[in-house]
């Protein structure tokens, strides 16, 4: 091989290396959110964070890294901590649209370090830790889902909708088919609980699912008033 052909082979090999660094290692994510009253009336108890009642909302779970074959990474990387210092600007988003609810009442600092822990440090290859909250805040803001139930007539006043109902108006207004979690209150009514909407690996578009998690809903399930 000549001077030149060398030249080439080192510069693929060198560019091999960074495209291997910089590659994804999940195929998707989902932005999983949780309605309170579902959470409050299924869990056996639900503590309001230090701030209060949260708003009748949808609040944040997470943002999961996922694969197409439905498992999922977790807890990736040991050595990158949760860093309050990173998300103080925030904080107040955070409070609002990412509530825990949890016992004993606290502000929320070790839900949040669980979900950096546990899912955003398998993402790291894409986002930093900042960017990770960020992220999550803004596809939350822009799925806007309690707006685009309550316009199709369906309201937290724990009457039962039609699965096929609620389905079609989150298809309708983000143009991507959700998941739908239920969990069962104590009198075994099934209740709406989380929300899965398919994000792609740059953590800002949704994108049609590449497999919707078994959520265990029938085909009329209440949705709890908060
Ligand atoms: O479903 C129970 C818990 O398993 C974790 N989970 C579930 C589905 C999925 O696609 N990815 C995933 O991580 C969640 O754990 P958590 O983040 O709450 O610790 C979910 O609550």
């Amino acid at each position: 091989m000549g001077v030149k052909g060398w030249a080439i082979l080192k510069f693929l090999m060198f560019q091999s290396l960074f495209v291997s660094q910089s590659q994804e290692d999940f195929d998707f994510f989902y932005l999983v959110v949780q309605w309170p009253g579902a959470y409050c009336d299924t869990k056996r108890s639900c503590c309001y964070p230090t701030s209060g009642k949260p708003e009748a909302d949808f609040g944040i779970h997470g943002l999961w890294p996922n694969y197409k074959d439905g498992s999922w990474p977790s807890n990736c990387d040991p050595d990158s901590q949760f860093g309050r210092s990173q998300i103080e600007d925030l904080l107040s988003r955070m409070k609002k649209n990412w509530p825990t609810l949890s016992c004993p009442s606290n502000e929320g600092f070790n839900f949040w370090e669980h979900e950096w822990e546990k899912h955003g440090t398998c993402s790291e290859s894409v986002m930093d830790q900042h960017e990770y909250f960020e992220n999550a805040l803004k596809l939350k803001d822009k799925a806007n889902l309690l707006q685009i139930l309550t316009n199709s007539g369906i309201n937290p006043d724990d009457e039962f909708y039609d699965l096929n109902k609620i389905t079609n108006a989150i298809k309708d207004g983000i143009g991507f088919t959700p998941g739908l979690e239920c969990n069962k209150d104590p009198e075994r009514n099934a209740q709406l609980y989380q929300i899965y909407i398919c994000v792609d690996t740059s953590g800002t578009e949704f994108i049609e699912c590449p497999v919707l998690p078994r959520g265990r809903c029938p085909s009329k399930l209440q949705f709890a008033k908060f």
